[in-house]
């Protein structure tokens, strides 16, 4: 009897409005369709304790949240998932994961309050994604897509610097590919499934790390 092999991590990331949660859908589907087991996940989950504070948070100007504490709420809320998350992988579950430790980095460092060494230490132990797709949108298209500017975050300045960071970020591994996210959305779509289904075999028989 050949053991079942793991579920690979896949994450998705990207300034806002770029279309992560748009293809993390199409690409689950898609993985479905070709029977192979595979489920969304996103961060963050808004439907946890944590989740309720980081939704007013995101939704209320007036919240006045201390920016290490947001920080560590968001890192709280992928470690609240943690267990769910590798039961998964363990039973052969690809996720598909709409943002993750990335985005918590990302978008605390560029408020210049805390390091990037800082940013990254609550991420440390979480399992490591197996490939991190970084969707790039240039500035004027990202102003175009609907209901850019709706919660905090979304403005020039702040998400200019967050392409940056999280530039900075693909650059220092290897495992990420980075999609212009210009294109429409089945473009898109099919570059991520192509190198979904490239990598899978391998990231499947490899031990899962950790961040
Ligand atoms: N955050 C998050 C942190 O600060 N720390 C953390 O640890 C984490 C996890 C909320 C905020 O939280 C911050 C980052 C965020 O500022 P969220 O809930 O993921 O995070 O944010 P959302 O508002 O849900 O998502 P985004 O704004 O990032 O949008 P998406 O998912 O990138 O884009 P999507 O797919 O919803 O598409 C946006 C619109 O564009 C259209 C879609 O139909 C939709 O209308 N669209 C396209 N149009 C044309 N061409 C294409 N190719 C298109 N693809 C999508
Ligand atoms: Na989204």
């Amino acid at each position: 009897m050949g053991s079942i092999k793991r579920g690979a991590l896949i994450v998705i990331e990207g300034v806002d409005r770029s279309g992560k949660s748009t293809q993390c859908k199409k690409l689950v589907e898609a993985l479905q369709k070709k029977d192979i087991s595979a489920k969304l996940m996103s961060f963050p989950d808004r439907t946890t304790l944590t989740g309720k504070l980081i939704d007013d948070y995101l939704k209320n100007e007036e919240n006045k949240l201390n920016d290490r504490a947001i920080h560590l709420l968001y890192s709280a809320n992928r470690w609240e998932n943690v267990e769910k998350m590798k039961s998964l992988l363990d039973k052969g579950v690809t996720l598909i994961v709409d943002r993750y430790s990335y985005s918590g980095i990302v978008f605390s460092a560029v408020k210049k309050v805390m390091s990037l060494d800082w940013c990254k230490c609550p991420e440390s132990g979480l399992p490591k994604p197996d490939l991190v797709f970084l969707l790039t949108l240039e500035e004027q298209e990202m102003l175009k897509r609907p209901g850019f500017g709706n919660e905090r975050y979304e403005n020039k300045t702040f998400q200019r610097n967050v392409a940056n960071m999280y530039e900075t970020l693909c650059n220092e591994e290897d495992n990420w590919i980075k999609v212009n996210a210009a294109g429409s959305i089945d473009e898109v779509h099919s570059k991520l499934l192509q190198a979904c289904l490239k990598g899978l075999e391998k990231f499947q028989t490899a031990p899962l790390k950790s961040l």
